[in-house]
């Protein structure tokens, strides 16, 4: 981590502030007053609150608080407030590793004797001020002055109750908080809580605490026609909520500490860079999961896996993974395989052929082992004693394969194990990656259970998952039933509610209560581990629950969603959330989970879904089938649309490196690219992938139009480049939309690498390059620029500089009557090794007609075509690089 602001913040600048009288809007306490504050020798600074009042609701205060700040890079400040005394919970440091503040209990420097009035330090572009009694901060934008957080009334702290609230500016507007799906579209809307407490509820239910528990927002602000955007995290794995007003935000949370980090942006893309540069860059991801995947809830057997592989071969519609839910397994336990719906000689030859055309195979994956003397995998779990415990024995649960117990990953040995039986698994089943389902964690009982005598729990489905075993209610301590209750489920239902007892206790005594909504988490990271140890290759995970961090392991879906418009609808917002996350490799089940969706839906839906970063068909066990190819209108769009991402394949795969490089969400909000334009500020129903293209679909029955909303300058039609539209203040058009055709746009200024495409993305990635240049249309001057990443794909590092990957970025200048194109080419041999070609070059938004360029000549040759430079002679290879200035001009044409 950086420490290159610590020096500044040494500098002590005191100057008074004035904080106007702040109403208290708490009635829990009088808050806290500072006693003392010092430089601490690691660059940051520690004081002491004391309690002014105590009392006794939720709880009793804690007496003394130690407040660390420090400036940590100069875009991030953090301010961690804690027990001065005791050591509290906190998100583990080895699983989300981080600079820690310095151990409590010790006091550092030299008290200050003089009392303290108003004092500010500052080190970068955040500026950190306070008041002593109460004790509020603030911080603010060094460079327009702006306040971006400003605490008012009373913090509260005790051991289970933690209260803090900020002042919003009205304008403010705020996203993120999830995982939530928010029927209101990206834009946190006022008035409502935000939960967050990792939950099995299914995506339908609306603006309530789902899967994941990310405590983040991103502020986004117009000062004066300028945007600046800062996020706010407030790192604590506890239960809670977070009440949102409009202007105010509370976090009321049970648990843990205050551990804030600001990140002051002030573009979208500078934060999330540096919101990634914290909690890890988004995973690399293998070229293959970028392609289309099929998968089901109800394969009952092999033959219809095949059959369903061969089926999108028929009708041409790419599919690159082919996945098996729970139906290959015995019992639904985890890694085995049914000898008879599945047996192993002939799922191998399965995926010996489909291995050879490049496709790959994934399976599902249950925390909950099945409780089973005979069983491998738990016998060799309890033989380690690795399950989580509830007053000294396995804390006992029902999941599919009816009784289990939960592997508690923050136990070391528990990772080993972990990583130990998938090598077995795959040594059974060579799969490409894993999908980790229902680790929120899901449990179909609650309190405690223990198995009935002389029943047997049935496993899977219908009846399998409704609570067979004997339980009663736990006895209850404070854990089990905490003083302050969060909105967990939107319903009441208390912490512990189908899941883990919030007393159970993990690996050194963390209790279950704090480790809650970091379980999916910790599975992710082993689950990491070991596809890394046991393949050897970058691993592709998928995983239901999230929390701040997972996106550097795992891709995400949504859930449980409905074959619904309005789910379609939600699915666009918490894609772009889980951008914001960090965890950019998202998408929704394409067509609906459950119960079924209509044709025409789906084909809507595959038309978004097909610009979904990850994009999956999937469907519930109870579902009829939903497979592209089940309707030939459903049919004719996935080509439609599929056939377009698998030739954009290069460009998203460069949107993955960007991902990783720098924290760049692949589908974005179009306030990313236009972040002056407020009218785009909430818009939910349109997104971009990268910066430049846009996707504007259907979202509502019976539609055959859309009125899509284009921030000023020039848009070119995907489907037909001859088409444009020229906005030049921002404007709404309506736009053609027939059942089988989604409209997507290319912004000007763009230089768009695509390939032929294909059926799999591994043949796609062979074919011939063409470029989309794109100029403002009718412009005499203009530019463009476009970059492509280019690498082995399966291996594990996603990076420049080991000699498999090359790195192109492409510029083109139109003025004086000529366009230029050129390119600066960074190891350029990978790809020249690989004999990549570019065939074909079209220029947008010369001067003339519309968009169109005429009498262009390309190195001397005239065109043919109107718009596209299309030519056989004309290969020009990718990798071209004149060693000596690392630059090489690739292609010339003149206007
Ligand atoms: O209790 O494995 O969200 O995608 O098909 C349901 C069966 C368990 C929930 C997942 C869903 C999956 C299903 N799982």
């Amino acid at each position: 981590m950086s420490m290159a602001s610590s020096s500044l913040s040494l500098l002590l600048a005191l100057i008074i502030l004035c904080f106007s009288p702040i109403q208290s809007s708490n009635t829990i306490g009088k808050g806290y007053r500072l006693i003392s504050i010092e430089e601490s020798p690691d660059g940051g600074f520690i004081g002491y609150l004391q309690v002014k009042q105590k009392n006794k609701i939720y709880g009793p205060d804690i007496t003394t608080l130690r407040l660390y700040v420090k400036h940590e890079t100069d875009h991030r400040l953090r301010v961690h407030i804690t027990d001065a005394k005791e050591q509290r919970w906190e998100v583990p440091y080895n699983l989300l590793p981080r600079e820690q503040p310095p151990p409590i209990g010790k006091v550092i420097g030299k008290s200050r004797k003089s009392p303290i009035t108003v004092q500010e330090f500052s080190g970068s572009e955040l500026i950190f001020s306070y008041t002593t009694d109460p004790f509020n901060f603030a911080v603010k934008r060094r460079s327009n002055g702006e306040t971006l957080f400003n605490t008012t009334g009373e913090l509260v702290f005790k051991d289970q109750y933690l209260e803090i609230s900020t002042s919003l500016p009205k304008e403010a507007s705020i996203y993120g908080l999830g995982e939530n799906s928010q029927a209101n579209g990206i834009k946190l809307v006022p008035n409502e809580p935000y939960t967050l407490y990792t939950e099995d509820v299914s995506a339908i239910n609306l603006n309530t605490d789902l899967y994941g528990s990310h405590p983040v927002y991103m502020d986004l602000r117009n000062v004066g026609g300028k945007a600046y955007a800062h996020a706010v995290l407030l790192l604590n794995s506890n239960g809670m909520d977070v009440f949102y007003r409009g202007t105010s935000l509370t976090y009321k949370v049970i648990g843990g500490v205050f551990d804030f980090y600001f990140f002051a942006g002030p573009s979208p893309l500078n934060v999330v860079d540096q919101y990634t540069e914290l909690i890890g860059r988004p995973a690399a991801m293998p070229y293959w999961s970028l392609g289309f995947h099929q998968c089901r809830w109800g394969y009952h057997n092999l033959s219809v896996v095949e059959d369903v592989v061969d089926n999108y071969k028929k009708a041409k519609i790419p599919l690159d993974v082919i996945w098996n839910d729970d139906d290959h397994m015995d019992g639904h336990k985890d890694f085995t395989l049914n000898p008879v719906a599945y047996p192993r000689a002939k799922l191998l030859a399965f995926l010996d052929r489909i291995h050879k055309m490049g496709m790959k195979y994934i399976v599902i994956n249950d925390p909950g082992i099945g409780v089973n003397a005979s069983y491998g995998v738990y016998q060799r779990a309890m033989a380690q004693d690795l399950f989580i415990k509830y007053e000294g024995k396995p804390f006992l649960a029902q999941v599919w394969p009816g009784p289990v117990y939960f592997p508690d990953f923050l136990n070391p040995k528990t990772v080993a194990w972990w990583g130990d039986e998938i090598r077995r698994f795959h040594d059974l089943v060579p799969i490409d990656g894993l999908w980790i389902d229902m680790n929120e964690v899901s449990n179909f009982c609650s309190g405690l259970c223990t198995i009935p005598q002389g029943k047997q729990c049935p496993s899977g489905e219908g009846p399998g998952w409704i609570c067979c075993l004997d339980c009663k209610n736990i006895t209850k301590t404070r854990w089990d039933d905490p003083p302050y209750k969060i909105n967990a489920t939107g319903v009441v239902a208390p912490v512990g509610f189908k899941t883990i007892a919030t007393s159970a206790t993990h690996y050194n005594g963390v209790r279950e209560y704090d480790a809650h909504s970091i379980y999916g988490f910790s599975e992710t990271i082993a689950t990491h581990k070991a596809l890394l140890a046991v393949k050897g290759k970058r691993p592709f995970i998928l995983s239901r629950s999230t929390f701040v961090g997972s996106g550097q392991y795992a891709a995400h879906w949504t859930g449980d969603n409905q074959g619904t418009w309005q789910s379609l609808q939600v699915s666009i917002s918490t894609m772009l959330n889980f951008g914001i996350f960090g965890v950019p490799m998202v998408g929704s089940d394409i067509c609906g989970f459950y119960p079924q969706p209509t044709e025409e839906l789906c084909n809507r839906w595959i038309e978004v879904g097909a610009f979904y970063p990850f994009s999956r068909d999937h469907a519930n066990y109870y579902s009829p089938r939903q497979e592209l190819y089940q309707w030939d209108t459903v049919a004719e769009s996935a080509r439609n649309a599929l056939g377009m991402r698998y030739k954009i394949l290069p460009f998203l795969y460069t949107l993955n490196y960007e991902a990783h490089m720098t924290g760049a969400p692949i589908a974005r909000p179009l306030f990313f690219s236009f972040p002056d334009y407020t009218e785009c500020y909430g818009l939910s129903r349109q997104f971009l992938l990268g910066s430049s293209l846009m996707i504007s679909p259907v979202l509502e029955k019976g539609k055959t139009e859309v009125r899509a909303l284009f921030p000023p300058g020039s848009w070119y039609h995907m489907f037909d480049m001859t088409q444009a539209v020229v906005s030049k203040n921002g404007k709404r058009v309506t736009l053609p939309a027939p059942l089988n055709f989604v409209n997507v746009h290319l912004y000007q200024n763009t230089i768009l690498p695509m390939q032929r495409g294909g059926l799999i993305s591994k043949e796609a990635r062979t074919t011939p390059f063409s470029l989309v240049i794109a100029f403002p249309a009718g412009a005499s001057e203009g530019y463009a620029t476009g970059k492509l990443y280019l690498d082995e794909d399966e291996l594990p590092e996603m990076k420049l500089g080991n000699g498999q990957s090359t790195y192109v970025d492409f510029y083109a200048s139109v003025g004086n009557g000529s366009v230029k194109m050129w390119s600066q080419v960074q190891e350029g041999k990978y790809a020249l090794s690989k004999g990549w070609v570019i065939e074909k070059v079209s220029v947008l938004g010369l001067k003339g007609s519309s968009g169109q360029a005429s009498d262009i000549q390309i190195n001397g040759s005239p065109m043919t075509k109107k718009i596209e430079v299309s030519s056989k002679e004309h290969n020009y290879v990718i990798g071209l690089e004149d060693e000596g200035e690392n630059k090489s001009v690739m292609v010339e044409v003149q206007g």
